[in-house]
């Protein structure tokens, strides 16, 4: 074939390679394992530019691991429950699992004109029964360990749309649809105890050394564990059952300096304190005002810190001290203890607040080396080191060494205990939503709350339900689906109607991947035993936290529960750059976004691919340039034509079907399988450098260092931008050979040798033209199934190195010197020069300096 005519290769490879299931792969114990994967997408309809470079990242390393001997699992799926699907129900009337469905459909042919290396016999979508029927046992081996439970929680609530809204749905306290000022509900949820694995989940990290610093950090401030002291402030005379309230404080070196004390709204003495009030009125409609705000927003430092003084005092454990009970929107009912000591001279958010409502400062650490600081001069908080004052016995302190010193003090006299907390919260599964996975479980009149047993799984979604905004999940509206008995007395009991998070669902598909089709199990031991853990999962850094905390999560309980052997899913992580168009990210709602369907149909997959891969180092932002497209297409039909030109009028799509079919390894399912081939007589395994001419040797070395290059840039770095130059290169070495040497002194098998290299190299970023090139150079197999060609040390010395000479430390000449001269060498071969000569007619020479491969320097009088 002349032309490179894309349009024709790709979808004829991509067949072939289907129809001889190259990319399928079984648990073969003689050989070591890889498994690489990519975060798997929800099934919105298209595919993005941000997919495009996921999948194409992910595929470079499955098809190098397979070249270099190991067996690769290279998976996909998809991520298909979830509320988009349910709102287009809402909005045009199609039921979710067909849109989900057709999405499915249409993406995975998209992702297949990429031309990927997965095993699509190992698809799972999450929302098939056979999948989520697992995703329901597995929550009820969290339910059977305690892992699971239920409890009244404050939900997000918005009175019009009359629905529970996400965090992230409430904008400024307002309902992100409608506007208006989102509630607090009190509503039954259920929840995944993580908080039990907060310690283990910050520890772990350190056994993360392939994951970015930058996600370990994220993961380990949204854990956000912090030491500090719980500390009793006695109330004077109990109020409603309570003699004492207990704050959470990190900064207990601080306690002599508080000057009041604020609870959340929600804490339980609140209703209490409100008793006889004068104030009633006007604390409930404060307290009514915060609850309004989402927690988000009451913790942003630029929101508007504000309270209300409740008239009532505790005291001070330490110095019998007053202290006025305040409420306040900044302190969280669930954090700690709910109830925060204040102490405004050494806290920010403290200064604020007293400065706003005239509360007193007092100063207790004092700043070494500087004026002391004077309470009513302060114009923000001290919060640096500095000596205690004003607090008896620890006066003179460092208050870093006051820290331990009074919460010993107060522990040994009863006053409060050392307590560690964290950030994370319980992990909130349940929604009031249909397209999800039904929480297994039933409530009988009797029996309570009763879990459905293994034999009765999956409980299935039903197709036709009402969606109102009630707030209620739809399923409540199919009477045939909540009433059923009772599993353990037979009596009746109806249905939870809550469905699960979608992050549940995504919390264990790599395990699924592992052993897709078992309906025994949700992943059978051996062959997850086999897989796991995923060597390089790929994907985006949105996904920093939730994600992958969760599945981390996920696979400590099951690796404690004894179903599998590993206790962290990703040994590496690589979180890949966006794609930017004019700047800013590629997005649909600001229209700058390049379609992957166009640019396939009008410059191939490879060319997408290659530009993708050249255009930055993966952990990058990538600017789309389409002039960038153009120049890898260009590129790429530069190296076909050269490889036309040695081997012109091979019928190469026609000679791959023959290929693959001559190895007949029959796998047990009698369908002909390819095995790894021997690289083939295309190579030669042991240049002998010395006998070349110069040209012919340095042909030899661009493809060793070639060979080198991009096996080091892929294998230890991703650096698959350098890599691709790298071929670039010796796609330009090989284009000046053939222009530059006569074409009889042309040393055929050398130019073969460097074009099998070339293909070979190209196969994992480009691999439909590699594989019809690899055909047109008579190669046997696939290319995606041979071996990674090494390269020999030998052949990398460069023949001839650029050797500067300087007289006086100036540059004169430049000179091409064979590679390794010693000093003597060099000097003569310098003197020999003739511009030397004439430079140092006449002088003399006080002495010459040499650098091998590098300078000779001549130092004349
Ligand atoms: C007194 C104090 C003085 C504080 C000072 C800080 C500086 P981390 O590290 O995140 O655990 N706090 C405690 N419970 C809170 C709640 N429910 N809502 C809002 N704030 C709360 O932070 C612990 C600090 O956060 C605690 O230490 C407390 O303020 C505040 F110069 O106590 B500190
Ligand atoms: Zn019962």
């Amino acid at each position: 074939q002349e032309r490179y005519d894309f349009q024709a290769i790709e979808p004829q490879w991509q067949q072939q390679w289907q129809d001889e299931h190259i990319y399928r792969v079984t648990e073969d114990p003689a050989k070591p394992k890889y498994y690489c994967l990519e975060m798997f997408p929800y099934p919105s309809g298209n595919l993005h530019m941000g997919h495009v470079r996921n999948y194409s990242i992910g595929d470079v390393v499955a098809r190098f691991k397979t070249m270099q001997g190991f067996n690769v699992l290279h998976p996909m799926g998809w991520d298909a429950f979830g509320l988009p699907a349910e709102n287009a129900a809402i909005k045009h009337g199609v039921p979710p699992a067909d849109w989900t469905k057709s999405n499915i459909a249409n993406m995975r042919t998209q992702l297949k004109t990429m031309g990927l290396s997965y095993d699509w016999d190992r698809e799972v979508a999450t929302c098939t029964p056979e999948y989520y029927k697992w995703t329901q046992w597995l929550f009820l081996q969290f339910y059977n360990a305690g892992l699971a439970y239920k409890k009244k929680a404050n939900v997000n609530w918005c009175p019009s749309c009359a629905t529970v809204l996400a965090n992230e749905q409430v904008v400024e306290g307002a309902c992100e649809r409608c506007d208006s000022t989102v509630e607090k509900k009190a509503l039954e949820q259920w929840f995944f105890r993580i908080t039990d694995y907060a310690q283990r989940l910050i520890d772990d990290l350190e056994k993360l050394p392939g994951w970015p610093d930058k996600v370990k950090t994220m993961q380990e401030n949204w854990i956000g564990r912090s030491e500090g002291v719980e500390m009793d402030f006695p109330l004077p005379s109990p109020i409603g059952g309570f003699d004492k309230l207990t704050v959470y404080t990190t900064r207990q070196d601080t306690i002599y300096g508080v000057t009041y004390l604020v609870l959340a709204p929600e804490h339980p003495l609140v209703e209490h304190l409100l008793q006889n009030n004068p104030k009633e009125a006007e604390i409930r409609a404060f307290i009514k005002k915060v609850l309004g705000q989402s927690e988000i927003l009451r913790t942003a430092t630029d929101t508007e810190k504000e309270g209300i003084f409740t008239g009532h005092y505790c005291q001070n454990p330490v110095t019998g001290e007053p202290v006025a009970i305040w409420l306040a929107n900044y302190v969280l009912a669930e954090y700690g203890t709910g109830a925060v000591m204040g102490v405004p001279t050494h806290d920010q958010r403290d200064f604020e607040f007293a400065q706003k409502y005239a509360l007193p400062l007092k100063v207790v650490i004092q700043p070494v080396g500087v004026p002391d600081l004077v309470a009513d001069d302060m114009d923000h908080a001290y919060e640096d080191e500095g000596v205690l004052v004003n607090s008896d016995r620890f006066n003179g302190m460092n208050n870093n060494d006051a820290l331990a010193a009074i919460a010993a003090y107060v522990e040994e006299t009863g006053k409060g205990v050392r307590k560690v907390n964290f950030r994370l919260r319980d992990w909130l599964i349940s929604r009031q939503r249909y397209w999800g996975a039904p929480i297994p479980i039933v409530y009988c009149d009797k029996c309570g709350e009763v879990a459905v047993p293994d034999q009765d799984l999956p409980v299935i979604l039903p197709n036709d339900v009402e969606f109102k905004p009630n707030g209620e999940s739809p399923l409540k509206s199919r009477p045939d689906f909540v009433h059923t008995t009772c599993p353990k007395c037979g009596g009746p009991a109806q249905r939870e109607t809550d469905t699960m998070d979608t992050f549940v669902c995504s919390s264990w598909y790599y395990l699924r991947y592992t052993a897709p089709y078992s309906d025994k199990d949700a992943f059978e031991r051996s062959a997850v035993d086999y897989w796991m853990n995923v060597d390089q999962y790929i994907g985006g850094v949105e996904h920093a936290i939730l994600h992958l905390l969760y599945s981390r999560f996920f696979t400590k309980v099951l690796h404690d529960l004894n179903l599998v052997a590993v206790d962290e899913p990703f040994a590496n992580l690589l979180t890949q750059g966006m794609v930017l168009l004019g700047g800013s990210k590629m997005s649909k709602s600001k229209g700058n976004t390049v379609s992957p369907e166009e640019i396939i149909a009008k410059y191939g997959a490879d060319t997408a691919r290659l530009f993708i891969l050249f255009a930055a180092p993966p952990e990058r932002d990538l600017e789309w340039s389409d002039r960038g497209v153009e120049g890898a297409h260009r590129f790429l039909n530069r190296v076909w034509r050269l490889v036309q030109a040695y081997y012109p009028g091979e019928e190469a799509s026609t000679a791959g079907a023959e290929a693959s079919t001559e190895t007949g390894n029959e796998a047990s399912d009698g369908k002909s399988r390819i095995s790894l081939q021997q690289i083939a007589s295309l190579l030669i395994t042991n240049p002998d450098v010395a006998s070349l001419n110069s040209d012919d040797r340095e042909l030899v070395r661009m493809a060793h260092v070639t060979v080198k290059r991009v096996t080091e840039d892929i294998g230890q770095r991703f650096n698959f931008n350098t890599a691709v130059s790298a071929i670039m290169e010796l796609v330009n070495a090989l284009y000046l050979y053939k222009d530059k040497v006569a074409p009889k002194a042309q040393n055929l098998s050398l130019i073969k040798d460097a074009l099998a290299r070339l293909i070979l190299v190209l196969a994992p970023f480009a691999p439909h033209i590699s594989e019809e090139l690899w055909q047109a150079i008579g190669g046997s197999g696939s290319v995606h199934q041979q071996s990674w060609p090494s390269y020999d040390p030998a052949a990398l010395v460069q023949d001839q190195v650029p050797v500067v000479v300087q007289i006086n430390g100036k540059v004169r000449e430049k000179l091409q010197l064979p590679n390794g001269l010693d000093g003597e060498a060099l000097q003569a071969a310098a003197m020999d020069n003739q511009r030397v000569q004439e430079l140092i007619q006449g002088k003399t020479i006080v002495k010459v300096i040499t650098v091998p491969n590098k300078l000779v320097n001549i130092v004349v009088r």
